[in-house]
């Protein structure tokens, strides 16, 4: 009997801009709303960032995920995922804040560095509600998305250790799952592990079939397949695609607007449950069930 396959929705992210799309969430009630929806449609994991509800610039403060993170937990039995990743620029001090303030479930964590190169965009996109997106995606040709040994260790102990906070572990290229297979040899994190795979960022592995089918290879050799859970994301039109090909390979998967901004070719999703109910009808075409937030919290031994 395959394992049900665990959807993980990412309603608004730190890279998007508002002029991109009209239907990204931006204030706390909206991102609320989009998560609520996304958790009806079936996705069991809410991976969460929050943004300045004036201008939609990604935001660390606490005081605003504290705005949407009990209407959520009201609403639904969801996992809540708090990002340390937060918005390009942000240091990890800021990046931690909403995490170690309200001690979520499950926090995301980038376990190694990478040019994170979203400036491309700018080729497409050339008219702009708002002073800071220009110069945001501009900034991005010169960027380094920092996560050293130092501040992944740093998370480990401090979210895991103090909060009992469980990882997505966010690996961008092979070299990461080594990163993770580091910090298991020193001790410092158990298994069930969460790998949350992630393809077609400019700067990380590219979406091709290839990269995913090996770096699932290279993740069985270091944990041992009972060890992990993995989960697959891939930015744009790649993201249907690659997280169908998981599901058909005993995986996971993550949608939501922070990865793609689309339903179709040229096609804006108008909300993110859109995106989680296709990948939803796919998943239950092939065959394969949706996990529900219990199977979830169960598999990847969160604390609930
Ligand atoms: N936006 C994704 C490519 C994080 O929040 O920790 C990566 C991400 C980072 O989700
Ligand atoms: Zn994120």
């Amino acid at each position: 009997m395959p394992k049900s396959v665990i959807i993980t929705c990412a309603p608004t992210g730190g890279i998007h801009t508002p002029s991109m799309s009209p239907h990204l969430p931006i204030t706390p009630a909206e991102i609320a709303a989009a998560s609520i929806e996304a958790a009806e449609a079936g996705a069991s994991i809410i991976h969460l960032h929050a943004r300045q509800p004036e201008t939609g610039k990604p935001d660390p403060r606490p005081e605003l995920f504290q705005q949407f993170l009990p209407v959520i937990k009201q609403a639904t039995d969801a996992v809540i995922n708090v990002s340390t990743g937060g918005g390009l620029g942000m240091s990890m001090d800021e990046r931690m804040l909403a995490a170690t303030t309200t001690s979520p479930e499950m926090a995301s964590l980038n376990v190694g560095s990478l040019n994170f190169g979203i400036f491309p965009m700018l080729q497409k996109y050339t008219e702009f509600q708002h002073d800071w997106e220009r110069p945001f995606l501009e900034m991005t040709e010169d960027f380094i998305f920092a996560n050293t040994f130092k501040t992944i260790r740093y998370a480990i102990e401090k979210l895991g250790g103090d909060h009992g906070t469980r990882f997505e572990f966010e690996c961008y290229d092979l070299g990461h799952l080594y990163n993770v297979k580091w910090f298991v040899d020193q001790g410092l994190i158990q298994p069930p592990f969460f790998i949350q795979m992630v393809f077609g960022i400019l700067g990380g592995v590219g979406a091709d079939l290839d990269n995913l089918m090996h770096m699932h290879t290279i993740a069985d050799r270091l944990f041992g397949p009972e060890n992990y859970e993995w989960s697959v994301l891939a930015a744009g039109r790649n993201q249907i695609p690659f997280a169908t090909q998981s599901a058909l390979l005993g995986g996971n998967l993550r949608v939501g607007l922070e990865d793609s901004l689309f339903i179709g070719k040229g096609e804006l999703a108008t909300s993110n449950a859109q995106q989680v109910l296709k990948i939803r009808e796919i998943v239950e075409n092939l065959g394969l069930e949706v996990a529900t937030p219990a199977e979830a919290r169960e598999r990847l031994a969160l604390k609930g």
